[in-house]
Protein backbone atom coordinates (compact mmCIF):
# COMPACT_ATOMS: atom_id res chain seq x y z
CA UNK A 1 0.00 0.00 0.00
CA UNK A 2 2.42 2.36 0.82
CA UNK A 3 4.87 1.62 -1.77
CA UNK A 4 2.79 3.79 -4.38
CA UNK A 5 3.26 6.55 -2.58
CA UNK A 6 7.31 6.46 -2.00
CA UNK A 7 9.78 8.67 -3.58
CA UNK A 8 12.30 8.06 -6.06
CA UNK A 9 14.81 9.05 -3.44
CA UNK A 10 12.94 6.69 -1.03
CA UNK A 11 13.25 3.69 -3.72
CA UNK A 12 16.39 4.35 -4.31
CA UNK A 13 17.13 3.90 -0.62
CA UNK A 14 15.42 0.50 -0.28
CA UNK A 15 17.54 -1.14 -3.36
CA UNK A 16 20.77 0.75 -1.60
CA UNK A 17 19.55 -0.94 1.67
CA UNK A 18 18.19 -4.40 0.59
CA UNK A 19 19.99 -4.89 -2.27
CA UNK A 20 23.76 -6.56 -3.47
CA UNK A 21 25.39 -3.43 -4.59
CA UNK A 22 26.52 -5.26 -7.63
CA UNK A 23 24.86 -2.43 -10.12
CA UNK A 24 25.94 1.44 -10.26
CA UNK A 25 22.51 2.72 -12.06
CA UNK A 26 21.54 5.83 -13.89
CA UNK A 27 19.85 7.21 -10.86
CA UNK A 28 15.63 7.29 -12.76
CA UNK A 29 13.58 5.35 -10.94
CA UNK A 30 11.07 4.32 -13.26
CA UNK A 31 7.40 2.69 -12.89
CA UNK A 32 5.45 2.52 -16.69
CA UNK A 33 6.28 1.70 -20.25
CA UNK A 34 5.19 1.63 -23.51
CA UNK A 35 6.57 1.76 -26.94
CA UNK A 36 9.64 3.89 -27.19
CA UNK A 37 8.51 5.83 -23.85
CA UNK A 38 8.82 5.44 -20.29
CA UNK A 39 7.93 7.34 -16.87
CA UNK A 40 9.70 7.80 -13.60
CA UNK A 41 7.67 7.30 -10.26
CA UNK A 42 7.22 10.89 -10.15
CA UNK A 43 5.82 10.81 -13.30
CA UNK A 44 8.19 12.59 -16.07
CA UNK A 45 8.67 10.95 -19.07
CA UNK A 46 11.39 9.68 -20.90
CA UNK A 47 12.84 8.20 -24.22
CA UNK A 48 14.63 4.76 -23.29
CA UNK A 49 18.18 4.72 -25.37
CA UNK A 50 18.89 1.86 -23.82
CA UNK A 51 16.03 -0.67 -24.02
CA UNK A 52 16.85 -2.65 -21.51
CA UNK A 53 20.22 -3.90 -23.26
CA UNK A 54 17.86 -4.43 -26.60
CA UNK A 55 15.83 -6.50 -24.73
CA UNK A 56 12.88 -4.34 -25.59
CA UNK A 57 13.24 -3.98 -29.16
CA UNK A 58 9.46 -4.39 -29.84
CA UNK A 59 8.26 -1.19 -27.76
CA UNK A 60 7.34 -1.48 -24.11
CA UNK A 61 4.75 -3.35 -23.14
CA UNK A 62 3.52 -3.78 -26.92
CA UNK A 63 0.06 -4.74 -26.77
CA UNK A 64 0.03 -8.17 -28.71
CA UNK A 65 2.57 -9.54 -26.57
CA UNK A 66 0.92 -8.59 -23.35
CA UNK A 67 -2.34 -10.57 -24.78
CA UNK A 68 -0.27 -13.39 -25.65
CA UNK A 69 0.94 -13.63 -21.84
CA UNK A 70 -1.83 -13.08 -20.35
CA UNK A 71 -3.80 -15.43 -21.96
CA UNK A 72 -1.37 -17.99 -21.90
CA UNK A 73 -0.92 -17.34 -18.35
CA UNK A 74 -4.50 -17.75 -17.28
CA UNK A 75 -4.00 -20.95 -18.94
CA UNK A 76 -1.26 -23.21 -18.04
CA UNK A 77 2.23 -21.66 -17.67
CA UNK A 78 5.02 -24.07 -16.19
CA UNK A 79 5.01 -27.94 -16.38
CA UNK A 80 8.78 -28.77 -16.90
CA UNK A 81 9.95 -31.21 -19.17
CA UNK A 82 9.04 -33.86 -17.36
CA UNK A 83 5.95 -34.08 -19.52
CA UNK A 84 5.19 -32.77 -23.26
CA UNK A 85 3.26 -29.39 -23.36
CA UNK A 86 0.52 -27.91 -26.31
CA UNK A 87 2.56 -24.76 -26.97
CA UNK A 88 6.82 -26.08 -27.45
CA UNK A 89 5.99 -28.46 -30.40
CA UNK A 90 4.51 -25.26 -32.26
CA UNK A 91 7.23 -22.86 -30.87
CA UNK A 92 9.98 -25.21 -32.03
CA UNK A 93 8.06 -25.52 -35.37
CA UNK A 94 7.73 -21.84 -35.78
CA UNK A 95 11.52 -20.64 -34.45
CA UNK A 96 13.23 -23.03 -36.36
CA UNK A 97 11.69 -22.30 -39.56
CA UNK A 98 11.87 -18.37 -38.33
CA UNK A 99 16.01 -18.85 -38.28
CA UNK A 100 15.79 -21.65 -40.82
CA UNK A 101 17.43 -24.60 -38.59
CA UNK A 102 16.81 -28.20 -37.79
CA UNK A 103 16.31 -27.63 -34.23
CA UNK A 104 15.90 -25.57 -31.05
CA UNK A 105 17.37 -25.87 -27.53
CA UNK A 106 14.83 -23.82 -25.29
CA UNK A 107 16.61 -21.80 -22.28
CA UNK A 108 16.15 -19.04 -20.74
CA UNK A 109 18.39 -15.67 -19.96
CA UNK A 110 21.15 -15.36 -22.58
CA UNK A 111 23.94 -16.39 -20.70
CA UNK A 112 22.74 -19.90 -20.23
CA UNK A 113 21.97 -19.85 -24.26
CA UNK A 114 25.71 -19.39 -24.50
CA UNK A 115 26.37 -21.88 -21.49
CA UNK A 116 24.19 -24.15 -23.67
CA UNK A 117 25.80 -23.60 -26.98
CA UNK A 118 29.46 -24.18 -25.45
CA UNK A 119 27.87 -28.08 -24.25
CA UNK A 120 26.40 -28.91 -27.26
CA UNK A 121 29.76 -27.52 -28.93
CA UNK A 122 32.33 -29.76 -26.82
CA UNK A 123 29.53 -33.03 -27.20
CA UNK A 124 29.76 -32.76 -30.76
CA UNK A 125 33.29 -32.66 -31.02
CA UNK A 126 33.92 -35.93 -28.84
CA UNK A 127 31.26 -37.73 -30.54
CA UNK A 128 31.08 -36.46 -34.24
CA UNK A 129 34.86 -34.72 -34.63
CA UNK A 130 36.07 -36.99 -32.82
CA UNK A 131 38.40 -34.94 -30.12
CA UNK A 132 40.07 -36.96 -27.97
CA UNK A 133 38.45 -36.68 -24.35
CA UNK A 134 38.57 -33.64 -22.25
CA UNK A 135 40.74 -32.13 -24.95
CA UNK A 136 38.18 -29.63 -26.52
CA UNK A 137 39.08 -26.25 -26.94
CA UNK A 138 36.63 -22.95 -27.76
CA UNK A 139 37.99 -19.93 -29.09
CA UNK A 140 36.83 -16.56 -27.53
CA UNK A 141 37.95 -13.00 -28.93
CA UNK A 142 38.86 -10.39 -26.51
CA UNK A 143 36.35 -7.48 -25.94
CA UNK A 144 33.72 -10.20 -25.71
CA UNK A 145 30.78 -10.03 -23.29
CA UNK A 146 28.60 -13.15 -23.06
CA UNK A 147 27.25 -13.08 -19.72
CA UNK A 148 28.29 -13.74 -16.37
CA UNK A 149 28.83 -17.46 -15.69
CA UNK A 150 31.95 -18.78 -14.34
CA UNK A 151 32.34 -20.95 -17.42
CA UNK A 152 31.24 -17.42 -19.54
CA UNK A 153 33.68 -15.39 -17.62
CA UNK A 154 36.58 -17.85 -18.15
CA UNK A 155 36.88 -16.26 -21.87
CA UNK A 156 36.38 -12.76 -20.63
CA UNK A 157 39.53 -10.42 -20.87
CA UNK A 158 37.47 -7.80 -18.87
CA UNK A 159 38.73 -7.43 -15.46
CA UNK A 160 35.41 -6.50 -13.78
CA UNK A 161 33.90 -9.85 -14.69
CA UNK A 162 37.21 -11.76 -14.20
CA UNK A 163 39.00 -10.13 -10.74
CA UNK A 164 38.50 -11.98 -8.10
CA UNK A 165 36.21 -15.00 -9.62
CA UNK A 166 38.97 -17.76 -10.01
CA UNK A 167 39.72 -20.12 -10.80
CA UNK A 168 38.55 -20.48 -14.44
CA UNK A 169 36.90 -22.93 -16.91
CA UNK A 170 40.07 -24.89 -19.27
CA UNK A 171 39.71 -25.57 -22.55
CA UNK A 172 39.10 -21.74 -24.12
CA UNK A 173 41.57 -20.15 -25.77
CA UNK A 174 40.91 -16.00 -26.35
CA UNK A 175 42.33 -14.43 -29.65
CA UNK A 176 42.30 -10.89 -31.10
CA UNK A 177 38.94 -9.85 -32.27
CA UNK A 178 38.58 -8.44 -35.44
CA UNK A 179 41.81 -10.47 -36.47
CA UNK A 180 41.70 -13.37 -39.06
CA UNK A 181 45.14 -14.15 -38.95
CA UNK A 182 45.18 -14.79 -35.45
CA UNK A 183 41.78 -16.97 -36.09
CA UNK A 184 44.12 -19.10 -38.49
CA UNK A 185 47.07 -19.28 -36.27
CA UNK A 186 44.62 -20.59 -33.86
CA UNK A 187 42.76 -22.98 -35.75
CA UNK A 188 46.10 -24.85 -36.52
CA UNK A 189 45.14 -27.10 -33.37
CA UNK A 190 43.23 -29.80 -34.26
CA UNK A 191 41.08 -30.11 -30.81
CA UNK A 192 39.41 -26.60 -31.59
CA UNK A 193 36.28 -27.46 -31.64
CA UNK A 194 34.38 -24.21 -31.99
CA UNK A 195 34.50 -20.02 -32.34
CA UNK A 196 32.54 -18.16 -30.26
CA UNK A 197 31.89 -14.48 -31.58
CA UNK A 198 29.27 -11.68 -31.13
CA UNK A 199 29.01 -10.02 -34.61
CA UNK A 200 28.97 -6.54 -32.83
CA UNK A 201 30.59 -6.10 -30.25
CA UNK A 202 28.19 -4.83 -27.94
CA UNK A 203 29.60 -4.19 -24.38
CA UNK A 204 32.86 -3.39 -25.70
CA UNK A 205 31.35 -0.48 -27.26
CA UNK A 206 29.47 -0.94 -29.92
CA UNK A 207 32.60 -2.48 -32.16
CA UNK A 208 31.64 -3.25 -35.77
CA UNK A 209 34.22 -5.58 -37.38
CA UNK A 210 35.86 -4.80 -41.01
CA UNK A 211 33.43 -5.86 -43.77
CA UNK A 212 34.17 -9.67 -44.52
CA UNK A 213 35.49 -10.33 -40.91
CA UNK A 214 32.69 -12.61 -40.08
CA UNK A 215 32.15 -13.95 -43.33
CA UNK A 216 35.73 -15.49 -43.83
CA UNK A 217 36.16 -16.33 -40.34
CA UNK A 218 33.24 -18.54 -40.77
CA UNK A 219 34.73 -20.26 -43.99
CA UNK A 220 37.86 -20.92 -42.47
CA UNK A 221 35.93 -22.70 -39.43
CA UNK A 222 34.23 -24.53 -42.21
CA UNK A 223 37.29 -25.75 -43.48
CA UNK A 224 38.49 -27.03 -40.37
CA UNK A 225 35.61 -28.42 -39.51
CA UNK A 226 34.95 -26.11 -36.41
CA UNK A 227 32.32 -25.10 -34.94
CA UNK A 228 31.37 -21.12 -36.09
CA UNK A 229 29.07 -19.68 -32.86
CA UNK A 230 27.44 -16.51 -32.89
CA UNK A 231 26.27 -15.02 -29.83
CA UNK A 232 23.40 -12.69 -31.38
CA UNK A 233 21.79 -12.13 -27.83
CA UNK A 234 21.84 -8.46 -28.20
CA UNK A 235 22.57 -7.80 -32.17
CA UNK A 236 20.25 -10.53 -32.73
CA UNK A 237 16.35 -9.65 -33.86
CA UNK A 238 16.57 -6.63 -36.06
CA UNK A 239 18.24 -4.55 -33.18
CA UNK A 240 21.11 -3.86 -36.15
CA UNK A 241 18.83 -3.27 -39.30
CA UNK A 242 18.34 -7.07 -40.46
CA UNK A 243 16.64 -9.64 -38.38
CA UNK A 244 20.20 -10.97 -37.49
CA UNK A 245 23.70 -9.15 -37.78
CA UNK A 246 24.79 -12.83 -39.50
CA UNK A 247 22.02 -12.56 -41.34
CA UNK A 248 21.97 -13.65 -44.83
CA UNK A 249 19.99 -17.20 -44.85
CA UNK A 250 16.75 -16.55 -43.56
CA UNK A 251 13.60 -15.91 -45.53
CA UNK A 252 12.21 -12.99 -43.34
CA UNK A 253 11.97 -10.04 -45.95
CA UNK A 254 13.18 -7.48 -43.43
CA UNK A 255 15.82 -6.29 -45.21
CA UNK A 256 18.49 -9.18 -45.89
CA UNK A 257 19.11 -9.04 -49.72
CA UNK A 258 22.61 -8.29 -50.87
CA UNK A 259 24.13 -9.35 -47.52
CA UNK A 260 27.10 -11.75 -47.27
CA UNK A 261 25.11 -15.20 -46.59
CA UNK A 262 26.32 -16.54 -43.04
CA UNK A 263 25.15 -19.01 -41.57
CA UNK A 264 26.58 -20.17 -37.80
CA UNK A 265 26.76 -23.32 -37.02
CA UNK A 266 25.46 -22.45 -33.57
CA UNK A 267 23.16 -19.32 -32.91
CA UNK A 268 22.34 -18.15 -29.82
CA UNK A 269 19.42 -15.30 -28.88
CA UNK A 270 17.65 -13.92 -26.19
CA UNK A 271 16.27 -10.71 -24.56
CA UNK A 272 14.04 -9.81 -27.70
CA UNK A 273 12.88 -13.09 -28.05
CA UNK A 274 10.26 -12.21 -25.61
CA UNK A 275 10.03 -8.65 -26.34
CA UNK A 276 11.65 -7.93 -22.72
CA UNK A 277 8.59 -9.46 -21.05
CA UNK A 278 10.83 -11.95 -19.26
CA UNK A 279 13.96 -14.41 -19.81
CA UNK A 280 13.58 -16.67 -23.02
CA UNK A 281 16.89 -17.92 -25.34
CA UNK A 282 17.31 -20.36 -27.58
CA UNK A 283 20.43 -21.95 -29.23
CA UNK A 284 19.92 -23.39 -32.56
CA UNK A 285 21.88 -25.51 -34.77
CA UNK A 286 21.46 -28.43 -37.02
CA UNK A 287 20.41 -32.12 -36.55
CA UNK A 288 24.38 -33.18 -36.99
CA UNK A 289 25.28 -30.52 -34.02
CA UNK A 290 22.06 -30.63 -31.98
CA UNK A 291 21.56 -34.44 -32.04
CA UNK A 292 24.57 -34.55 -29.81
CA UNK A 293 22.77 -33.97 -27.02
CA UNK A 294 21.06 -36.99 -25.68
CA UNK A 295 18.08 -36.98 -23.20
CA UNK A 296 19.04 -36.31 -19.90
CA UNK A 297 21.94 -34.70 -20.63
CA UNK A 298 20.88 -30.83 -20.43
CA UNK A 299 17.81 -28.93 -19.45
CA UNK A 300 16.09 -26.39 -17.55
CA UNK A 301 12.77 -26.20 -15.34
CA UNK A 302 11.73 -23.32 -17.24
CA UNK A 303 13.19 -23.84 -20.63
CA UNK A 304 10.46 -24.13 -23.23
CA UNK A 305 8.00 -23.89 -21.12
CA UNK A 306 4.41 -22.80 -22.69
CA UNK A 307 4.32 -19.29 -21.20
CA UNK A 308 7.72 -18.73 -22.91
CA UNK A 309 6.20 -20.15 -26.13
CA UNK A 310 3.32 -17.90 -26.79
CA UNK A 311 5.07 -15.08 -25.73
CA UNK A 312 8.17 -15.80 -27.89
CA UNK A 313 6.09 -16.50 -31.18
CA UNK A 314 4.10 -12.79 -30.57
CA UNK A 315 7.10 -11.59 -29.73
CA UNK A 316 8.90 -12.83 -33.49
CA UNK A 317 5.15 -12.03 -35.35
CA UNK A 318 5.43 -8.62 -34.05
CA UNK A 319 8.93 -8.27 -35.71
CA UNK A 320 8.02 -9.23 -39.17
CA UNK A 321 4.85 -7.95 -39.22
CA UNK A 322 6.38 -4.35 -38.33
CA UNK A 323 9.18 -4.93 -40.41
CA UNK A 324 10.74 -3.72 -37.86
CA UNK A 325 14.31 -5.05 -39.44
CA UNK A 326 13.77 -2.67 -41.79
CA UNK A 327 12.53 0.38 -39.90
CA UNK A 328 16.03 -0.28 -37.53
CA UNK A 329 17.93 0.22 -40.57
CA UNK A 330 15.93 3.65 -41.67
CA UNK A 331 16.08 5.09 -38.48
CA UNK A 332 19.75 4.31 -37.87
CA UNK A 333 20.73 5.73 -40.91
CA UNK A 334 19.01 8.96 -39.97
CA UNK A 335 20.29 8.58 -36.42
CA UNK A 336 24.25 8.22 -37.22
CA UNK A 337 23.98 11.15 -39.92
CA UNK A 338 22.37 13.11 -37.23
CA UNK A 339 25.28 12.27 -34.78
CA UNK A 340 28.25 12.54 -37.47
CA UNK A 341 26.76 16.35 -37.86
CA UNK A 342 26.58 16.92 -34.59
CA UNK A 343 30.58 15.59 -34.70
CA UNK A 344 31.20 18.93 -36.88
CA UNK A 345 29.83 21.62 -33.80
CA UNK A 346 31.66 19.94 -31.21
CA UNK A 347 35.27 18.77 -30.14
CA UNK A 348 33.42 16.39 -27.05
CA UNK A 349 32.17 13.60 -29.49
CA UNK A 350 34.80 12.36 -31.77
CA UNK A 351 33.02 9.21 -33.24
CA UNK A 352 29.82 7.55 -33.78
CA UNK A 353 29.64 4.33 -35.17
CA UNK A 354 26.93 1.43 -34.88
CA UNK A 355 24.46 -0.76 -37.29
CA UNK A 356 20.93 -0.25 -37.11
CA UNK A 357 19.72 0.63 -34.03
CA UNK A 358 22.79 -0.41 -32.02
CA UNK A 359 24.94 2.78 -32.14
CA UNK A 360 27.39 4.53 -30.09
CA UNK A 361 29.40 7.99 -29.57
CA UNK A 362 32.64 7.91 -28.43
CA UNK A 363 33.39 10.72 -25.80
CA UNK A 364 36.51 13.02 -26.23
CA UNK A 365 38.48 12.35 -22.44
CA UNK A 366 39.97 8.91 -20.90
CA UNK A 367 38.07 5.96 -19.91
CA UNK A 368 38.58 6.83 -16.10
CA UNK A 369 36.66 10.49 -16.67
CA UNK A 370 33.12 11.05 -15.76
CA UNK A 371 32.27 12.95 -18.52
CA UNK A 372 30.04 10.25 -20.46
CA UNK A 373 28.29 9.65 -17.19
CA UNK A 374 28.04 13.67 -16.46
CA UNK A 375 26.58 13.69 -20.20
CA UNK A 376 24.01 10.85 -19.35
CA UNK A 377 23.03 12.78 -16.44
CA UNK A 378 22.06 15.63 -18.18
CA UNK A 379 20.41 13.50 -20.88
CA UNK A 380 17.81 12.54 -18.08
CA UNK A 381 17.48 16.01 -17.24
CA UNK A 382 16.34 16.76 -20.58
CA UNK A 383 13.71 13.79 -21.31
CA UNK A 384 16.23 10.88 -22.76
CA UNK A 385 17.56 7.83 -20.92
CA UNK A 386 21.13 5.98 -21.79
CA UNK A 387 24.18 4.43 -20.24
CA UNK A 388 27.76 5.15 -20.76
CA UNK A 389 29.89 1.81 -21.38
CA UNK A 390 33.58 1.92 -20.43
CA UNK A 391 33.99 5.39 -19.53
CA UNK A 392 33.64 7.08 -22.13
CA UNK A 393 31.59 5.69 -24.81
CA UNK A 394 27.64 6.23 -24.46
CA UNK A 395 25.47 3.56 -26.27
CA UNK A 396 22.28 4.80 -27.86
CA UNK A 397 19.82 1.66 -28.76
CA UNK A 398 16.14 3.08 -28.35
CA UNK A 399 13.19 0.47 -28.81
CA UNK A 400 13.19 -0.41 -32.74
CA UNK A 401 9.47 0.65 -32.99
CA UNK A 402 10.89 4.74 -33.13
CA UNK A 403 9.45 7.03 -35.99
CA UNK A 404 11.60 9.57 -37.98
CA UNK A 405 10.26 12.09 -35.94
CA UNK A 406 11.48 10.78 -33.09
CA UNK A 407 14.22 9.63 -34.00
CA UNK A 408 15.01 13.34 -34.82
CA UNK A 409 13.55 14.76 -31.73
CA UNK A 410 16.52 12.22 -29.70
CA UNK A 411 19.24 13.66 -31.94
CA UNK A 412 17.87 17.06 -31.15
CA UNK A 413 18.40 16.62 -27.50
CA UNK A 414 21.60 14.91 -27.43
CA UNK A 415 23.14 17.40 -29.84
CA UNK A 416 21.23 20.03 -27.06
CA UNK A 417 22.91 18.44 -24.21
CA UNK A 418 26.16 17.62 -25.86
CA UNK A 419 26.95 21.38 -27.12
CA UNK A 420 25.32 23.12 -23.79
CA UNK A 421 27.72 20.41 -21.92
CA UNK A 422 30.59 21.58 -23.79
CA UNK A 423 30.16 25.40 -23.23
CA UNK A 424 30.28 24.31 -19.26
CA UNK A 425 33.55 22.31 -19.65
C1 LIG B 1 24.13 -7.02 -17.38
C2 LIG B 1 26.46 -5.03 -21.55
C3 LIG B 1 24.63 -5.37 -23.06
C4 LIG B 1 25.09 -10.09 -24.19
C5 LIG B 1 25.55 -11.01 -25.12
C6 LIG B 1 24.98 -12.80 -23.72
C7 LIG B 1 24.50 -11.95 -22.74
C8 LIG B 1 24.56 -10.57 -22.98
C9 LIG B 1 26.12 -10.55 -26.42
C10 LIG B 1 23.93 -12.50 -21.47
C11 LIG B 1 24.12 -9.66 -21.95
C12 LIG B 1 24.10 -7.62 -20.90
C13 LIG B 1 23.71 -8.08 -19.57
C14 LIG B 1 23.64 -6.83 -18.76
C15 LIG B 1 24.45 -5.83 -19.46
C16 LIG B 1 24.34 -6.25 -20.88
C17 LIG B 1 25.12 -5.59 -21.85
F1 LIG B 1 26.36 -3.83 -21.06
F2 LIG B 1 27.14 -5.77 -20.75
F3 LIG B 1 27.12 -4.90 -22.68
F4 LIG B 1 23.55 -5.85 -23.45
F5 LIG B 1 25.22 -4.63 -23.88
N1 LIG B 1 25.50 -12.33 -24.86
N2 LIG B 1 24.25 -8.42 -22.00
O1 LIG B 1 25.17 -8.76 -24.45
O2 LIG B 1 22.56 -12.37 -21.44
O3 LIG B 1 22.21 -13.65 -19.33
O4 LIG B 1 22.10 -11.18 -19.27
O5 LIG B 1 20.32 -12.51 -20.44
O6 LIG B 1 23.63 -6.27 -16.55
O7 LIG B 1 25.00 -7.85 -17.13
P1 LIG B 1 21.76 -12.43 -20.04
Amino acid sequence: MQETMMSSQDLMNLEDKYGAHNYHPLPVVLTKGEGVYVWDVEGKKYYDFLSAYSAVNQGHCHPRIIKALNDQAAQLTLTSRAFYNDMLGPYEKYVTEYFNYDKVLPMNTGVEAVETALKVCRKWSYEVKGIPTNQAKIIFVTGNFHGRTMAIISGSVDPSSTTGFGPFLPGIEIIPYNDLEALKEALEDPNVAGFLVEPIQGEAGVFVPDEGYLKYAAEMCKAKNVLFIADEVQTGIARTGRLLATCGNCDCNNGCENRPEIKPDILILGKAMSGGVFPVSAVLANDEVMMAIKPGEHGSTFGGNPLACAVAMEALEVIKDEELAKNADTMGKIFRSRMEAMIEKTELVTLVRGKGLLNAIVINDSEDSSTAWDICMKLRDYGLLAKPTHGNIIRFAPPLVINAEQINECADIIEKTILEFEEQM
